[in-house]
């Protein structure tokens, strides 16, 4: 019994010191590392801002945010991509309690305080589970090819990032696009076209968010960053694009990148944002292309 050793980030909510003690005196030896909280307000307002947070295990009897109220806000943070196992726990084990927490979005039900044996057996079935939904996310959030973010993906976080960045501060988005590619695809194959894509990949991903949007389009959101920085980044990549050698036909093989560059205006969102960086890249193209256009 117990597999393999699991380390996770568990939060306690209970109004008892003495409950704490004891459920954080079970987890904390195995190498969990556990925050307890006897206000749940506290407590959501942590798990919310605490993405390592992968177990909750709150009472259904607490203040000021009851038990069942902090399995629904707990489960909105699930369907935000953001996997979080929740165990209620209640003295009085009786199947009204236990449908009524499991319809407010608990995963699992124990009675208080709960034995060693059953609670570890339970976050061993956490484990597994939030495990799983990790990598499903991975997978969904991932573009196969470049391991770069997919389209939705970088949607999703580019509007997460202009919420926060965008209001009050400055935000700016690349939109590359390989020239000619078509031609590359063509003359050489398509695996020497997705090997140049992976190239251009490499080269795109140490800042900001970066997703592959399309066949050989990619795109950059930089958080917080005025229109002339992401200007002169632009201008970078673009001669590191040209510098490129890819590999895979007799002679490597070598391209150039258009560039259209915008940045965040009040009140925007992230589809204007993108849109004028594409207005920008059309203009890059029609002007001769290997050049940045804002
Ligand atoms: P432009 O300079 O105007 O961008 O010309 P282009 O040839 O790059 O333009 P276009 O966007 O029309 O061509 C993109 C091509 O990319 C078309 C499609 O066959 C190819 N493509 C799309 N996805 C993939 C992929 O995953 N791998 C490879 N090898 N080719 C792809
Ligand atoms: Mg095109
Ligand atoms: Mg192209
Ligand atoms: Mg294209």
């Amino acid at each position: 019994m117990g597999g393999r050793r699991i380390a996770m980030h568990i939060v306690i909510v209970d109004t008892s010191r003495v409950v704490l003690k004891i459920v954080s005196g079970l987890l904390e030896p195995r190498g969990h590392t556990v925050h307890v909280f006897t206000d749940s307000a506290e407590a959501l307002d942590y798990v919310t801002n605490t993405p390592s947070v992968r177990v909750l295990i709150t009472s259904l009897e607490v203040r000021p945010i009851s038990g069942l109220e902090l399995c629904w806000s707990a489960r909105l943070l699930a369907e935000a991509n953001r996997p979080l196992y929740v165990i209620t726990m209640s003295s009085a084990r009786n199947a009204r309690n236990l449908a009524e927490a499991l319809d407010s979005g608990a995963d699992d039900f124990i009675e208080k305080p709960p034995g060693g044996e059953e609670l570890h057996a339970r976050l061993r079935a956490a484990d597994r589970l939030t495990t799983m939904q990790s990598e499903l996310i991975r997978l969904a959030e991932t573009d196969p090819l470049t391991g770069l973010l997919n389209r939705r993906a970088f949607l999703q976080r580019s509007r997460e990032a202009g919420d926060r960045a965008g209001n009050h501060g400055r935000m700016s988005a690349i939109l590359v696009d390989i020239d000619h590619f078509k031609r590359i695809n063509d003359e050489y194959g398509h695996d020497v076209g997705d090997a140049a894509i992976q190239a251009v990949a490499r080269e795109l991903a140490p800042e900001g968010i970066v997703g592959r949007l399309g066949g050989e389009e990619f795109g950059i959101v930089l958080p917080y960053r005025p229109l002339v920085e992401a200007e002169a980044f632009a201008g970078r990549l673009r001669l590191v694009m040209q510098a490129l050698r890819i590999r895979g036909a007799k002679t490597p093989i070598r391209l150039t990148c258009s560039f259209g560059v915008s940045e965040w205006s009040e009140g925007d969102t992230i589809e204007g944002l993108i849109k004028r960086a594409d207005i920008a890249l059309y203009e890059a193209k029609s002007g001769g292309r290997n050049r940045v256009v804002s």
